[in-house]
């Protein structure tokens, strides 16, 4: 459902004072803890933020894949650990539920992944298991009215806090491939699942993954998204077209806040008897980032406008991902470059932004993932005639 416009603008304008006036000056000590205080998670409850995307009957903001992505770029203006905390329930923790769940899942979870109250995490990725998505090892056996699961998850971001998380499971054969796989609502402190310990990353301080390990975790045969066995592949894939946009479009708030930087340093460093910015090699850095910032928005807000309309759109979501991520990227670096020594001291915003903009070309599918599954769909279009 869209928002009134004038509610809506109301929303990006807290984002957007929130993000400014509370987030970015706590950016630096949350890289150096690691850690997001408990009181900014609350106020980030309170302002609706663990439910943007969840339907307003369940207690959330229901916005639209375009409303969605604008408030995005918003988020993406600060540090991405702070999206983090609650972009699993927004995202990957709660959208299987909401697009293939039956109505009893939707009523038991929704609620509260939209208030914040549970944290939803998202199980995919195993050891053996990253962008061969399909050929998910753990196993899921029938016993009775329940499933036995066996196995590892790797790189789980919020699971450590996560209430719920949504697993996918093999319950056909390995030869079945992505056929074989369903998809699981496996509550925290069931007997036998159990953390490992967090990772240490590059970046994103104060986001957290670990391994989740199930050691013959019985599960209801109700908890299976959708109550149907073998679709639990189909379902990651839907929840990652939606969310490949949602990451585009944090990588392009990303994109503002860099190019901001490089500007802003731009007129405040001299050299050579005047600022920088009147260098002609530096404004050719800041003009390549806002060309690649203004292709990338475009394209993310397009498509999430085709999104809304019922269009498919997986194979644009793909590169929507690919070009925003990558272009982000090549910002980062040329805001870093226009700091010079600067840049590669942690006092500096771009230090960090270097590093945190690393991991967007790595989650929700690399960039090799992208251009496989756009080039793909486009040879099968032009073997179908
Ligand atoms: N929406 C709906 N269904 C989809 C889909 C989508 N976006 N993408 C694929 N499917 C369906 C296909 O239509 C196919 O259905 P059938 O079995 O009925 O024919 C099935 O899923 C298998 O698809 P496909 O043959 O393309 O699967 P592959 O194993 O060849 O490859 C890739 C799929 C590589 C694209 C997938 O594994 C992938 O995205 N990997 C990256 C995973 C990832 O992003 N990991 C990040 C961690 S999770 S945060």
């Amino acid at each position: 459902m869209t928002l009134d416009p004038e509610t809506f603008d109301q929303l990006l304008e807290t984002v957007r004072r929130f993000v400014r006036e509370r987030l970015i000056p706590l950016e630096q000590d949350v890289d150096a803890n690691d850690r997001i205080p408990d009181e900014v998670i609350n106020e980030m409850k309170d302002l609706g933020f663990f439910g943007l995307s969840i339907p307003a009957e369940y207690g959330g903001l229901g916005l639209t894949m375009s409303e969605e992505v604008r408030v995005g770029q918003e988020l993406g203006y600060t540090a991405p650990a702070f999206r983090s905390a609650f972009g699993t329930n927004v995202g990957i923790g709660s959208q299987g539920i909401l697009i293939d769940g039956t109505e009893a899942q939707k009523e038991k979870y929704l609620p509260k992944l939209a208030s914040g109250e549970m944290v939803g995490s998202f199980a995919l990725t195993e050891p053996d298991v990253g962008s061969d998505a399909a050929s998910v090892k753990t196993s899921a056996k029938r016993d009775g009215d329940h499933y036995i699961l066996n196995g590892t998850k790797r790189f789980i971001t919020n699971a450590a806090r996560a209430g719920v998380f949504t697993v996918m499971a093999r319950t056909g054969t390995t030869e079945e491939k992505g056929r074989g796989v369903s998809a699981f609502l496996v509550e925290a402190g069931s007997p036998g699942l159990e953390l490992g310990s967090p990772e240490k990353k590059m970046g994103q301080k104060g986001a957290h993954v670990c391994d989740v390990i199930f050691n013959d975790v019985a599960v209801h045969k109700d908890q299976i998204i959708g109550g149907v066995e073998g679709v639990g592949f189909k379902t990651a894939m839907k929840v990652l077209d939606r969310g490949r946009l949602h990451m585009s479009s944090i990588s392009m708030g990303m994109a503002k806040r860099l190019i901001d930087e490089q500007v802003n340093y731009s007129v405040e460093r001299k050299q050579f008897g005047q600022e920088i910015g009147e260098f002609q090699l530096i404004q050719a850095m800041i003009a390549d980032s806002q060309t690649e910032y203004l292709a990338g928005k475009s394209m993310v807000e397009a498509t999430a406008a085709r999104y809304d309309a019922g269009e498919k759109v997986s194979t644009d979501a793909s590169c929507c991902k690919l070009f925003c991520t990558e272009a982000v990227g090549r910002i980062a670096d040329r805001a870093v470059q226009i700091h010079g020594g600067a840049g590669y001291i942690s006092d500096y915003a771009v230090e960090r932004f270097y590093r945190d903009v690393r991991l967007l070309r790595l989650y929700e599918g690399t960039s090799q993932i992208q251009q496989l599954v756009i080039a793909r769909s486009l040879i099968r279009e032009a073997k179908a005639g």
